[in-house]
């Protein structure tokens, strides 16, 4: 079992991830955060899924596209450190990946299947360590960190990309309940247009959000 990692076992940067992971059985929770991406995503039209909130901002599909990513990086480091290979590994540059991984070609069904198929992968691999194993340490992006802490990073990581989508998707709702009370919408306005103001309020909330 990956227990949880003392706080001198990664860097500060990392500290939020780890935190956002509950106590309990790690692989479990791995094995069912993947299925919490579907309803977030399956519910956008394929425009939506593809629309960066906000200039600057990480489309759904290249969130998705992006905790895959990561995950990948974040597993070759567990299985480097994991054998006991003490040389260093660089770090990468998000943005870039989201960039060239062009996941707004791609269909939201096929992003969600491919991030499943990677956490299978990541679970055949963290799921064959032993205790040993998941306490050896080894310096990537400058930084010493723990194979355990890595595996708690990839799920941290993603809990925190589905809290963002988890906030983007209550908002509509959010300014819907509070025209209820402050109702200023012109008369027969189509409920696309109420549609289109939510979504625009949406991208306003997502602005002061992080990626
Ligand atoms: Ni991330």
């Amino acid at each position: 079992m990956l227990s949880r990692p003392e706080r001198n076992e990664y860097a500060d940067v990392y500290a939020s991830y780890v935190s956002r992971v509950p106590d309990g059985d790690l692989l479990t929770f791995l094995a069912r955060q993947t299925g919490e991406f579907d309803p977030l995503a399956n519910d956008l039209s394929d425009q939506q899924a593809s629309q960066p909130p906000a200039p600057g901002k990480w489309s759904v599909k290249q969130v998705l596209g992006h905790v895959a990513d990561s995950e990948r990086i974040m597993s070759y480091r567990v299985l480097r450190f994991a054998r006991g290979d003490k040389k260093e590994l660089q770090g990468f540059e998000q943005d870039d990946y989201v960039t060239a991984g062009n996941s707004n070609r791609r269909s939201t069904g096929e992003l969600l299947a491919e991030l499943k198929s990677v956490r299978g992968a990541t679970l055949s691999l963290l799921g064959s360590l032993n205790r040993e194993d998941s306490l050896r340490t080894g310096i990537a992006n400058g930084k010493t960190v723990s194979v355990r802490a890595l595996a708690y990073i990839i799920a941290g990581d993603a809990q925190h990309h589905l809290e963002l989508l988890r906030r983007l998707a209550a908002a509509p709702f959010r300014l819907r309940r509070s025209r209820l009370k402050y109702d200023d919408s012109p008369p027969g306005r189509s409920l696309l247009a109420e549609f289109r103001a939510a979504f625009g309020k949406r991208n306003a909330y997502l602005l002061q959000a992080c990626k």
